[in-house]
């Protein structure tokens, strides 16, 4: 069987790709001109609204990932729209850092929320993965992706972005969602 990966996001889809290895199925890549809306008010809707129209589109099944950057003190911004909050990763964690000028309190968390759908469209399983940090001054290390730099880990004195793909894994909201969704995994009708 396939499995169609849908996402754009390059270092999204190098995580998904590598979570994904030990499943008993061909990984696809979504074509660049199915371009999904995310219209959703959760990350929940949004990964579930991807996965069910590129399976659909494709009538293959399909896997997606919605995830953001909830910050305490702005309110759970930008969180949904963590994607949308600027151009590139340099412009987002730019204009993160400004945004937490003079903050002290610097707590946020990472979310995530993979869903699977089937051929028709239906969502066959979906999981969350959660993981507190905060938000540091300046940016640290090149590892990784997105907000990866400016996320750091008390407990492993370590950004994100200095931590290597394993490590990253053990502990982020995507290793969380992805693990607990293969568990599930093992029951479901997949042909
Ligand atoms: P797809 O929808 O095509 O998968 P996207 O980048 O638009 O790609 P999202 O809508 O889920 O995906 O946006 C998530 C954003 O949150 C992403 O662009 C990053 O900026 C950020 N993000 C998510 N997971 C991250 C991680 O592990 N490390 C750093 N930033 C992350």
């Amino acid at each position: 069987p396939t499995l169609i990966v849908a996402t754009g996001n390059p270092g999204k889809l190098a995580e998904m790709q590598a979570y994904l290895d030990r499943l008993d199925c061909q990984l696809a890549l979504k074509p660049p001109e199915i371009e999904v809306e995310e219209t959703g008010s959760t990350f929940h809707e949004n990964a579930c609204l991807k996965a069910s129209q590129v399976a659909k589109a494709l009538n293959q099944w399909a896997i997606a990932d919605d995830s953001g950057l909830a910050v305490d003190a702005l309110d759970g911004a930008p969180g949904l729209y963590s994607a949308r909050y600027g151009n590139t990763d340099g412009e987002r964690i730019t204009k993160l850092l400004q945004a937490m000028e003079g903050v002290t309190q610097r707590q946020a968390q990472f979310i995530c929320v993979v869903a699977i759908a089937a051929p028709d469209g239906s969502i066959q399983l979906s999981s969350e993965g959660i993981c507190p940090g905060e938000i540091t001054h300046s940016p640290r290390g090149d590892h990784g992706f997105g907000y990866d730099p400016i996320f750091w880990l008390p407990r492993h004195k370590k950004t994100f972005a200095e931590m290597t793909k394993a490590e990253k894994r053990q502990v982020s909201h995507r290793g969380q969602a992805f693990d607990k969704l293969i568990r599930r995994w093992s029951g479901l009708e997949f042909d």
